[in-house]
């Protein structure tokens, strides 16, 4: 037979000794107490000790046993309140780590003010499906049957009669159907065109306007305009309106500011112009408001429409529209 009892004890208690941490305390433990362990082993091969000396043999390896359970368990004890006491504690003067707080995308946030802008001049937010039909997309709006911007070049079709919607005119179009004026609505979303480069994307969003009542005069629209370009980007910056053309408005209007860049002292951002065009605008065409079962001799209205990416390029000095849709978050956070 191997060793004998008092020297497994001696060697148990010399690697005890050099044991500093948990993890070798317990392969200590299933070194000698384990199911292969050496005192197991050594109750296991009492059978083949002479008859005299099995109960005395038997009885010191259980007494053995005992104490060594008895003393990993203190020695693993000791090291858990050692640690306790010194190393592992927590330093509550260490400075904490800042969870980061999200932000909404500055799209979001100019779309936002634009709208808020407007609800506070008593406009009621709407919006609508982005994939349109033909009627509410282009004929309701009064678009001839071969109008260029129907052109397979600047629609998405789905298939003839079905369109991803080119602006969130046709918003306005579905709330006419439904509501008697007074109308006071703008309609925010995205619109799809086949386009792209510096200026264009095939998903931008738009902001569109729509106000109906009784005696409603392009002098009203004037200075709802007016009031929102004040407050979106200077309260005292100069307006211009410049005469247009829009197939849903007559007479029609593009709005100008004094270009920010420059005061209008010309520059590259205005093209040297001085001038930045903001908004598309116009009193709504009689033809739209027969469409939509609205008597124009009781009714007049005004309709305007602005892109967002281009006001917030504008409002922050951007040059290219495809860093709103890069999902850099250098760039992102920086508004
Ligand atoms: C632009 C110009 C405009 C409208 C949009 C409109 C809507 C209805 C009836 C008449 Cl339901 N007009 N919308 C009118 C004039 C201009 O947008 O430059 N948009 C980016």
């Amino acid at each position: 037979m191997g060793k004998s009892i008092e020297q497994i004890k001696d060697d148990a208690f010399k690697s005890l000794e050099t044991a500093s941490d948990p993890e070798s305390i317990k392969e200590l433990s299933i070194r000698y107490l384990g199911r292969k362990g050496v005192v197991t082993q050594f109750l296991r091969n009492i059978s083949a000790l002479p008859p005299e000396e099995r109960p005395g043999a038997g009885k010191k390896a259980n007494e053995l046993k005992k104490i060594l359970e008895a003393a990993f368990e203190q020695a693993l004890e000791r090291l858990e309140t050692e640690a306790a006491a010194t190393g592992d504690r927590i330093d509550v003067s260490l400075p904490g780590r800042t969870a980061s707080q999200g932000f909404l995308h500055p799209i979001t946030q100019i779309s936002g003010q634009i709208s808020d802008i407007f609800t506070q001049m008593g406009f009621d937010i709407v919006e609508g499906p982005e994939v349109e039909q033909d009627f509410y997309n282009f004929e309701s709006l009064n678009f001839p049957k071969d109008h260029p911007a129907r052109d397979m070049q600047d629609t998405f079709f789905v298939s003839d009669n079905i369109v991803l919607r080119t602006h969130t005119s046709p918003i306005q179009v579905r709330v006419m159907e439904k509501r008697t004026p007074p109308v006071r609505v703008i309609a925010p979303g995205k619109v799809y065109r086949c386009d792209s480069d510096l200026t264009h994307t095939p998903m931008f969003h738009q902001v569109e306007g729509l106000l109906v009542d009784k005696n409603v005069s392009f002098g009203d629209l004037k200075g709802i305009l007016t009031t929102f370009v004040h407050r979106m980007f200077d309260e005292d910056i100069s307006l211009r309106f410049r005469p247009s053309f829009f197939p849903f408005t007559e007479p029609s209007a593009e709005v100008d500011i004094l270009c920010v860049m420059c005061r209008g002292k010309g520059c590259r951002v205005c093209s040297h112009t001085g001038w930045l065009e903001v908004l598309g605008a116009g009193m709504v065409h009689p033809a739209v408001f027969e469409n939509v079962g609205y008597d124009t001799d009781r009714y007049t209205g005004f309709a305007f429409g602005m892109g967002v990416e281009r006001i917030a390029m504008l409002k922050y000095g951007i040059d290219d529209i495809r860093k709103f849709f890069e999902n850099d978050f250098r760039f992102l956070r920086q508004f």
